[in-house]
């Protein structure tokens, strides 16, 4: 007989005779009659267990079976009001699959969840919780959104290589890779990439890949691997194009999220509010200003950091009722490094670049690239970047580069705020950061 799932089983008849399987997640012994409390991934079913309809030394192995073991029964479906399937299996057969240790590193069904730590070195427990499994199902909406917006625009998805010779970002958080006896990083960024694609006439490119940081500080909202959601076009005019490309999909991917996954979010008591289109502009100068208005206070030159987020986005929120909002037009010196992006015609100090907030956090960030060779050398000059490092990338801009732009979006961070998860570690199966490489 082939297994079941727990909630296909509510389908069938009364007196039907089935096999389900799961984990053993409480036992309730009342002397003659005992209960057993079986989880899927669907849900919980219950097993009946009548020391008068079976032999007593079966009775008592299967009531002294350890929790959280995987078991799989077969039996008779029987209809009560007493569970929340409204059914109970009444067993012909009960087979211990695997038994589980004791004690476990970490309760499945603690009312009081154990310190981090513990939860992530055991995280396979960890996910055998209801709430992490609905996280990843939502997860996995989230994407299914994301790529039917991009099927709909004439994306096509792309995947550029992860070990690479030159880094996008910036040496700081370059992972070093021995390739071969030649140095070598693991990509902080597809973008380069997403670049040259333009200049192979692509036009319209994504990808959804890792993306690696080494990060040397623990947040909530950094990880030193994380999803990467990144898109590039051809034939921008100005950032303007890329910033509504970006609305859209935001919009997108959360109005799919909203309606295919109503119970999921509903157990988790989560309410996705769709931003309005056009979102909020505000210029990265003004954001100053606006904080400066504020009464806020830097110890240092003002600029925007974790703690100027949070402060502006609640603003937009009790000014403009709504959790999105993005910087724009930040100024070349707040981009340095930045060598690739095209700056302003009419304030050369300020280049295209924006950044999308969402919730007081950054969620994207991207701009208008700068595709003429001759004004790209000039910036690459002027930080004093070695063009060797970056030979092969340049070659794509000698015979035919068409204006271009494009985002980087974490998605790790999209999930996390969405959500309102306290830590995008939550977000991620398995995270990877400045303490943890297993498991
Ligand atoms: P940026 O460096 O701002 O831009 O990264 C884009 C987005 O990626 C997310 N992110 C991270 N998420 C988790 N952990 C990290 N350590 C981490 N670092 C970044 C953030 C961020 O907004 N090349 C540009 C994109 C482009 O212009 O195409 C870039 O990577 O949500």
């Amino acid at each position: 007989m082939q297994r079941i799932l727990a909630t296909e089983a509510v389908e069938l008849e009364e007196g039907c005779r089935c096999k389900l399987g799961g984990w053993l997640q409480e036992t309730k012994n009342l002397g003659g009659i005992a209960f057993l409390k079986i989880r899927d991934r669907t849900g919980v079913f219950q097993v009946v267990l009548s020391k008068e309809e079976m032999e007593e030394d079966r009775f008592e192995k299967a009531v002294n079976v350890p929790r959280e073991s995987v078991l799989i029964v077969e039996g008779e479906k029987k209809s009560t009001d007493q569970t929340d399937l409204g059914y109970e299996l009444h067993p012909i057969s009960i087979k211990v699959e695997t038994e589980a240790e004791k004690p476990l590193p970490l309760g499945v069904v603690d009312k009081v969840d154990a310190e981090m730590g513990t939860r992530f070195d055991n995280r396979f427990l960890d996910l055998r919780k209801k709430e992490k499994l609905l996280i990843f199902e939502i997860r996995k909406n989230l994407l299914d959104g994301v790529r039917d917006f991009f099927d709909q625009e004439g994306f096509i998805e792309v995947y550029t290589p992860k070990i690479v010779a030159a880094g996008a970002e910036g040496g700081a958080t370059l992972f070093n890779v021995e390739y071969y006896g030649q140095e070598a990083y693991l990509a902080q960024s597809p973008q380069l990439y997403k670049q040259m694609l333009m200049a192979a006439g692509f036009e319209r490119v994504f990808e959804i890949a890792p993306a690696y940081r080494a990060e040397d500080f623990d947040t909530i909202r950094h990880t030193s691997e994380f999803l990467s959601l990144d898109f590039e076009m051809s034939f921008v005019e100005s950032s303007k194009d890329i910033i509504d490309m970006t609305s859209y999909m935001v919009k997108h991917a959360l109005s799919y999220v909203k309606n295919n996954c109503e119970e999921e979010l509903e157990e988790l008591g989560v309410e996705i509010n769709i931003p309005d289109f056009p979102f909020k502009k505000i210029p990265y100068r003004e954001c100053i200003n606006i904080l400066k208005d504020l009464g806020h206070e830097w110890e240092e030159d003002p600029q925007i950091g974790t703690e100027e987020e949070k402060i502006l986005g609640e603003y937009v929120e009790e000014e403009f009722d709504t959790e999105f909002f993005f910087i724009t037009e930040f100024p070349t010196e707040v981009k340095e490094g930045t060598f690739y992006a095209k700056r302003k015609e009419y304030d050369p100090s300020l280049t295209t670049y924006f950044d999308l907030e969402y919730k007081g956090q950054e969620l994207v960030s991207g701009g208008q690239r700068e595709h003429r060779y001759d004004v790209l050398i000039h910036q690459m000059e002027e930080i004093g970047l070695e063009k060797e490092a970056f030979q092969n990338y340049l070659e794509a801009f000698k015979y035919g580069m068409p204006p271009h732009g494009g985002i980087g979006l974490g998605f790790d961070r999209f999930l996390q705020q969405m959500l309102g998860l306290s830590n995008i570690r939550e977000a991620i199966l398995f995270p990877r950061d400045t303490e943890r490489l297993e498991p």
